[in-house]
């Protein structure tokens, strides 16, 4: 009963929230900063209950990204042909039980975080490592 009570209320935050920003009014509402923590991490964009973000793949490397909880991930991860490899060519995110194989073009995963956190996720043979922090609100 509390739980669906709590559910309620974060979701309830979350829509007024996302009214307020559709018309121009910052809220005024206390939340993890969740821009300021890292200035080369990637930070979702919520619109219409989604949040999108978008990372580019680069030969040795994948981008942070900062997501908010309990709202549905578009996560678009732009390939191109001559930067995938034979290691970074599959990501795992063992947290959210996802895993993509990447190909040239837009690779869309989608999930939706349910938890708070600093997670891990990596090339399939675990090499390339890259975090996808959520926090309570962006
Ligand atoms: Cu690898």
């Amino acid at each position: 009963m509390s739980v669906s009570a709590a559910l309620v209320v974060i979701l309830g935050v979350i829509m007024f929230s996302n009214g307020m920003n559709l018309s121009g009014i910052t809220a005024p509402l206390p939340s993890v900063s969740a821009s300021g923590s890292a200035a080369n991490s990637n930070v979702a964009v919520i619109q219409n209950g989604v949040q999108t973000v978008t990372t580019t793949l680069s030969t040795g490397s994948y981008e942070p990204i900062i997501l908010g909880k309990g709202v549905p991930v578009r996560w678009i991860i732009q390939a191109e042909k001559g930067n995938i490899n034979g290691c970074n060519n599959e990501i795992v995110i063992p947290e959210f039980d996802k895993q993509k194989e990447l190909e040239p073009g837009d690779n869309v995963i989608e999930f939706t975080p349910d938890k708070i956190g600093t997670f891990t996720y990596s090339c399939w043979m675990g090499m390339i490592r890259s975090t996808i922090t959520v926090v309570d609100e962006l």
